[in-house]
């Protein structure tokens, strides 16, 4: 089969099942400028800017993509996104319907920021660029569990000491800077990542930077820029070489990076853009005055049940979300977990039911179609913990209610950590904010040392002899007689 390459000059000559922009892409500037272009960011927002894009009067808002880690993996996705335009193709998978293939064009230009910090710099001080958005994951805010941006972490300290700095916090603060001298004015700061009340987080963390760095910048920060909270949520599996061939393979493209994620779409924003937004409402954004109850029962539902199939998942031998729905002690878990872990503690927003937003969950984790991977959930469980299971854990011990699974989601982390399953087969752990102490208490033969583990630093665990008591004998009987017959007895419990 003959493949056609996708950039700018092929996209009028695309098979015709695949949905192209409606807009002329020549005459897109953009006004947005997102941090790190993961497939969640083209799966999600650049979607939504896309439809924008195709409203009158919207051509002011297409994104520039700036990839700030430096390492080759994201230094071949700048040249990938020259090679292309910026296009790329995302595959919807509805679970029983055909997939439908869009060719996404709202990314227009794409920086690699190690390549040229100081011209990164200069670009965010555009004033053309009015909003900086960024999906740099839950571990990368670096607020601990005070609510402390530590200026003393090792990578903040370094950079803190540079002319150019290199991280999301000094890239932006030296853009913020030029913008005050030259009059540009601010931009909003718009997190996008799956951590509670992520604007004020960011906040705390922008703001504990500029103020080590400049205390007259931070205070003009702190006057003039918004840090607007969002409830982003799309599923959106990782895209390994062997997904880049079959998606090609299915829609015809030569596309080097192709993304695919669910039907599903959501992303809900509070309205405090200080430099003005495009009109997101008018493209299915949500919009509202507090994002908290909407945030609150994405993290503590989805999310959680992500982090139990994903760590239990794993341990089981299971690789993929869609197999492990047919395992009925797994489903009662996450049913359990919902119905009298987490709902008691939540309050739904307007107009939804906790209970219909649950079931809709399980069947959106059913859907085959996406094939999404427990390997991707279960990684970086050291920064997902403290943000999707926390607070309903703190919150069963304080109501003395049963600990049967929050015991079973910890000893199963501790044990994911070992990095082999059950089977005796290996995974690769991907834990870029396990310290070394996490390590030497995750692998110590006194079990209880693992509670001591970064990831559950303020959870009080250890304080709580009955969770003691039922997290090490999980422990043990996993070790024993395997994660699948340890799940029976949680469910049963
Ligand atoms: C997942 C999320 O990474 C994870 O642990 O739970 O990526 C999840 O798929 C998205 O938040 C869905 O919106």
């Amino acid at each position: 089969m003959v493949m056609t390459i996708l950039n700018t000059a092929s996209l009028p000559h695309l098979p015709p099942a695949i949905v192209v922009p409606a807009y002329d892409r020549g005459r897109v500037t953009p006004g947005i400028a997102h941090i790190s272009v993961g497939n969640f960011h083209r799966a999600h927002q650049a979607v939504y800017m896309d439809r924008v894009l195709a409203r009158p009067g919207q051509s002011g808002w297409g994104i520039l993509g700036i990839g700030l880690m430096e390492n080759p993996h994201e230094a071949a996705k700048a040249q990938d996104m020259a090679a292309q335009d910026c296009l790329y193709s995302l595959t919807e998978c509805a679970p029983d319907a055909p997939n439908v293939v869009r060719v996404i064009g709202s990314i227009t230009q794409y920086m690699y920021a190690p390549a040229d910090r100081a011209a990164t710099i200069a670009r965010l001080a555009d004033p053309a660029i009015r909003i900086v958005s960024m999906t740099v994951t839950e571990g990368g805010y670096y607020v601990d569990e005070n609510g402390v941006f530590p200026i003393d972490h090792p990578v903040i300290a370094e950079d803190l000491k540079r002319d150019v700095p290199h991280t999301v916090f000094g890239l932006l603060t030296e853009a913020l800077r030029q913008r005050r001298e030259s009059g540009a004015g601010p931009f909003t700061i718009l997190s996008c990542d799956n951590l509670p009340q992520n604007g004020h987080v960011a906040r705390t963390a922008f703001l504990g930077w500029a103020r080590a760095k400049d205390a007259g910048l931070a205070q003009w920060i702190e006057a003039n820029v918004t840090f607007p909270c969002t409830m982003v949520d799309r599923i959106t599996p990782a895209v390994h070489a062997e997904d880049v061939r079959r998606l090609d393979a299915e829609s015809g493209l030569d596309d080097r990076i192709p993304v695919f994620c669910e039907d599903f779409i959501q992303w809900v924003v509070e309205d405090r853009f200080c430099a003005g937004r495009p009109e997101l409402e008018a493209v299915g954004v949500q919009f509202t005055d507090n994002v908290q109850p909407y945030e609150e029962v994405k993290l503590h539902m989805l999310n959680a049940s992500h982090s139990l199939l994903g760590l239990s998942g794993v341990l089981s031998g299971y690789r993929v979300v869609s197999e492990i729905m047919a395992d009925l002690n797994e489903v009662t878990l996450v049913e359990q977990y919902l119905g009298y872990d987490a709902e008691p503690l939540l309050s739904a927003p307007p107009g939804m039911a906790l209970s219909e937003y649950g079931r809709r969950l399980l069947h959106r984790f059913r859907n085959r179609a996406i094939s999404d991977q427990l390997l991707r959930i279960a990684s970086d469980s050291t920064s997902k913990l403290p943000m999707f299971i926390r607070s309903t854990a703190m919150g069963v011990i304080a109501h003395h209610r049963p600990v049967a699974r929050i015991a079973f989601v910890v000893a199963c982390y501790a044990e994911y950590l070992r990095g082999h399953d059950d089977r005796g087969e290996t995974y690769v752990i991907v834990e870029p904010h396990l310290t070394e102490e996490d390590r030497i208490l995750a692998a110590s033969s006194r079990l209880e040392d693992a509670l001591g583990m970064s990831a559950l630093a303020g959870w009080g665990l250890a304080e709580h002899p009955a969770f003691v008591q039922a997290y090490v004998a999980l422990r043990q009987s996993i070790r024993a007689h395997g994660t699948r017959a340890t799940l029976a007895t949680v469910i049963s419990a």
